[in-house]
């Protein structure tokens, strides 16, 4: 029997589908995985680009589909009524549902949960595709959606495709990169993000903590646990915003540990950040190339961008590399004088930790009570 990805896969290609942009979630990477090697895939650093670059493909005459999680349709509505419904461009969204199956991270459930509301109150048409017999939706809705030049979205439960597992999942490769800001140290990735943490772990005490969401909270939760750790549970891209509020509001010491998927979500957030240039506040951008939570796929960071010059062009004055224990510890200790942004480079990879066993408003009530003692 042909499997729920098989079948979907062969949907896609009936329909002529020319490009696939996707941001990843984990319940859908092994599917992820087969889109990347099957059709011409673009990976996006932020949800709403792909909707600009499908606008794109499909006035020049080729099909896109993009394929998103709930959380990702957040960052997608301006650009999808203002520019694909209002052009009146086909647009076909694959959506990873969230927060309605088995779901492990309650953060999703207030998006994942109340998103056909929200695609009903902007007028998107959806399909609920809850089993692999739903699939048959998809075939009969995607044609339309060339035909009549809509949008649509279709919304997969975790169920459809649940229990598949693909062995050929391809672990990133531990990036080489040939630049450097300073030439004359040329760090090279270690240790995985884990390690790191471990190695700087002493230098997070009694500061505000600002952790990235997915297995980087986690893992700090597990390595150095403390009430001023602010563990994100959701909201990608937000962990540098929001350490930059409280460093501003406060005269805390703060540090960020963001990630290079998230800071490439938000990049701008960088040039506010350099802006004010508050000195209690240091940016530690654990840059593993990969989108670590969600199956490791990779990031471009691995290809074309370097975290530091873009934080450099952004205006940030304090900028270094480390990826060396020594480096590290010297980078994450030492005062700046104002902003201090350490790209600190990573090796792929996950421990194998689990969940934080925190309520979330009690995660909000340690670090406050932190701040305003
Ligand atoms: C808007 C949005 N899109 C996608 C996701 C799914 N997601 C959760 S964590 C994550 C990867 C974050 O990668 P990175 O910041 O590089 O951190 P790493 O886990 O690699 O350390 C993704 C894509 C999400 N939560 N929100």
């Amino acid at each position: 029997m042909q499997s729920a990805e098989d079948r979907l896969i062969s949907i896609l290609k009936e329909n002529n589908i020319d490009f696939i942009s996707s941001l990843p979630c984990d319940r859908i990477k092994f599917l992820l995985e087969r889109i990347k090697k099957e059709f011409s895939h673009i990976p996006l650093t932020r949800e709403e680009e792909g909707v600009g670059i499908s606008a794109g493909i499909s006035m020049a005459g080729k099909k896109p589909a993009m394929f998103v999680q709930s959380s990702g349709i957040g960052n997608m509505i301006n650009a999808l009524l203002s520019l694909t419904g209002f052009y009146e461009l086909p647009l076909p969204i694959f959506i990873s549902q969230r927060g309605i199956y088995k779901e492990g991270i309650a953060a999703q459930l207030p998006m994942g949960q109340k998103l056909p509301g929200i695609l009903k109150g902007a007028g998107i048409p959806y399909s609920i595709i809850s089993t692999p017999d739903d699939l048959n939706i998809v075939e009969k809705n995607l044609p339309d959606v060339f035909k009549k030049n809509e949008m649509h979205a279709f919304l997969l439960s975790p169920a459809v495709f649940e229990g598949i597992c693909d062995t050929a999942l391809a672990a990133p490769t531990c990036p080489i990169r040939g630049w450097s800001v300073d030439e004359t140290q040329k760090p090279f990735p270690k240790y995985t993000r884990y390690e790191m943490l471990d190695i700087i772990k002493k230098e997070l005490n009694a500061k505000v903590v600002v952790c990235n969401l997915g297995v980087p909270s986690k893992e700090l939760y597990e390595i150095h646990h403390q009430p001023s750790n602010f563990y994100m549970l959701g909201s990608m891209g937000m962990a540098t915003p929001i350490g930059l509020g409280i460093s501003l509001a406060s005269k805390q010491e703060v540090i960020v540990i963001d990630g290079d998927g998230s800071l490439l979500m938000n990049p701008g957030t960088l040039a506010v950040a350099a802006h004010f240039n508050p000195d209690n506040l240091k940016i530690f951008a654990v840059d593993n190339s990969s989108y670590g939570s969600t199956g490791e796929q990779s990031t471009l960071t691995g290809s074309c961008v370097d975290l530091a010059l873009l934080a450099k062009g952004f205006g940030v004055g304090n900028v270094i590399k480390a990826a060396g224990k020594k480096q590290l510890i010297d980078a994450i200790k030492e005062p700046a004088g104002g902003l201090k942004f350490i790209h600190a480079l990573a090796r792929p990879g996950n421990a194998k930790v689990p969940n934080i066993p925190l309520d979330h408003l009690d995660v909000k009530k340690g670090v406050v009570e932190f701040i305003l003692p």
